[in-house]
């Protein structure tokens, strides 16, 4: 199998975002593997015009432009490959464990360790993926309100990571999972990974606030474009494509 991404990175001490970084010098025609790297971000982007917090030298701001030769109704498995790299990653420098929560989540004791943000953007060589992918690493300049639904590593493990090793790690694994991906049978073996590295995938009783409407039901593994499929109470399954996801306790009525 012949690899296509080829990790180079570019580092900054600050920036806006590395997403936007990125996305600049996609623009510009920058190649496929060109990762942006800084210590903070002023403008730390989530999903849907969220914030991510991004104090300096506190987490791992990465963002890593992709040139996808699979079909584009199929770059929701970015995100899925990208979440199954940060679990590679994390596992191989840190010995840390994580679950994966639909569609963007890194967490650890049901909190928030990362996220992923994919953008698709046109460039004049083509569509591009931006991929950012943010992990706190030490909890002390996080803000409190924050802190109370997220973790870091340090707090995870009781060790302070090695943030160098951990790029050197996350940039081989998703150098090794899109290749993996764009190869024959790697979307759906894509597909069976994620399922088995996530407790969201089947049988777990969520609330999904999708774009239009909200509603709760019973995870039932996913579509082979990515989209999670959640049987509701009338038994017919709903097929999420974009909104965010909670686990809700057998309690929760
Ligand atoms: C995400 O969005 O989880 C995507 C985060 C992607 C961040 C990376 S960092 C490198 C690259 N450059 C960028 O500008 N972004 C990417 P979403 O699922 O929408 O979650 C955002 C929500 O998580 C916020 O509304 C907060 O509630 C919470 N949050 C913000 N900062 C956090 C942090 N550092 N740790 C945990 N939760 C956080």
């Amino acid at each position: 199998m012949s690899v296509m991404f080829r990790p180079t990175i570019l580092r900054f001490d600050s920036i806006d975002s590395t997403n936007l970084e990125a996305i600049r010098h996609a623009k510009a025609g920058a190649p496929e593997g060109l990762c942006v790297v800084a210590r903070e971000q002023t403008r730390g982007r989530g999903r849907l015009d969220r914030a991510w917090e991004s104090p300096k030298d506190a987490g791992l701001y990465l963002s890593a432009i992709l040139r996808p030769q699979i079909a584009i109704e199929q770059w929701a498995l970015i995100t899925l490959m990208a979440a199954l790299a940060v679990g590679d990653a994390l596992l191989k420098s840190c010995g840390l464990r994580v679950d994966i929560k639909w569609p963007n989540d890194i967490f650890v004791h049901n909190r928030k360790l990362g996220g992923i943000l994919a953008e698709a953007i046109e460039t004049d060589r083509g569509p591009a993926a931006i991929v950012g992918i943010g992990i706190n690493l030490r909890d002390a300049a996080f803000p409190a309100v924050i802190m109370k639904r997220a973790i870091s590593v340090e707090s995870a493990t009781g060790t302070v990571p090695d943030a160098e090793l951990l790029l050197e790690k996350l940039t081989e694994a998703i150098a090794g999972r899109y290749d993996l991906l764009s190869s024959q049978d790697g979307r759906e073996h894509t597909i069976r990974e994620w399922c088995a590295s996530s407790s969201y995938a089947f049988d777990r009783r969520v609330r999904v606030s999708g774009i239009s409407d909200t509603f709760e039901g019973v995870t039932r593994g996913l579509e082979s474009d990515g989209a999670l499929r959640v049987e509701i109470p009338d038994g017919r399954v709903r097929i999420v494509r974009a909104g965010d996801v909670t686990a809700l306790r057998a309690m929760d009525k």
